[in-house]
């Protein structure tokens, strides 16, 4: 699986345990397949216990991903050191909530980083980039934040990093509108982001249709199709720098037969 990494830059001043990573350029290094919706980013999400660690990258740059994505990014010259990553420190998901974070493209100029409960260590970073107008997994998540204090309470997260933060039209869908993923959950009465099964379904539905007859309403691409603005926007985030390739390797399955 190809991913394209989208370079989150986390606006300093750095607090607690970030503090040392002072004077460099860090990143949240979030792992898309859809670089055409980067303009109705809200947040990036993070698993409050997940592992994570601040990586040299190169002379500048530092990613803060999972250990496992920085080990595969070691071996596509992404690392400071060859097939080598160097960790300056260890962190975990609630050392990144509430991080601000200037991300590329979006419309909103800052946005903050969020604990979301589905988030899978073995996929991508670990980092995820929030489009609730086109993911429903974001749009619950968010929804959840937004309509649950308590929860926002139980993680530490402040009213502002999420109540000023609305769904982004950015694509048209003919049969979902400009913010599919809200018509799919409503249509298929989902409750919360724990509801796997149809949410699974929801993401399926809003992948197929953005992809074959969704158009840009935004941006440099309005009015094109999204099949013809994805690459052109993956390669202009790519050609300024603002992300980066990263290649999953194949996951070892077991077959039956061994
Ligand atoms: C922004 C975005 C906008 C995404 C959208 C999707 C959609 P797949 O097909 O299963 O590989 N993602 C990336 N890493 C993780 C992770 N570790 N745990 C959970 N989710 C992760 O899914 C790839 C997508 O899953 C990525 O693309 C990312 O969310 C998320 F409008 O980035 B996406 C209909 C989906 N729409």
């Amino acid at each position: 699986q190809d991913y394209v990494l989208i370079k989150m830059e986390v606006v300093g001043p750095f607090p607690g345990k970030l503090k040392i990573l002072d004077g460099r350029k860090v990143y949240l290094a979030a792992a898309t397949l859809r670089p055409e919706t980067m303009y109705g980013q809200t947040n990036a999400w993070v698993l409050p216990d997940g592992k994570y660690g601040a990586f040299e990258i190169n002379d500048t740059d530092v990613f803060i991903i999972t250990h496992r994505a920085a080990l595969n990014l070691s071996y596509q010259k992404l690392s400071k050191v060859p097939e080598n990553p160097t960790c300056l420190v260890e962190l975990s998901g609630h050392d990144l909530i509430g991080l601000p974070l200037k991300s590329p493209l979006a419309f909103n100029e800052i946005i903050y980083s969020l604990p979301m409960l589905t988030i899978l260590t073995d996929k991508g970073t670990g980092i995820v980039t929030s489009v609730p107008s086109d993911s429903p997994d974001d749009y619950m998540a968010l929804l959840d934040l937004k309509s649950k204090p308590a929860l926002r309470a139980k993680f530490g997260v402040k009213d502002e990093w999420v109540l000023p933060f609305e769904v982004v039209p950015i694509i048209h869908i003919p049969e979902f509108g400009d913010k599919a993923a809200e018509k799919v959950c409503v249509d298929l009465k989902i409750k919360s982001q724990n509801d796997k099964e149809k949410l699974t379904e929801a993401k399926k539905l809003t992948y197929l249709k953005g992809f074959t007859e969704g158009s840009m309403i935004v941006g440099e691409f309005k009015g094109k199709k999204v099949q013809e603005a994805k690459p052109l926007i993956r390669n202009a985030l790519l050609e300024t720098s603002q992300a980066v390739m990263y290649s999953e390797p194949e996951k070892k399955v077991m077959s039956r037969s061994g």
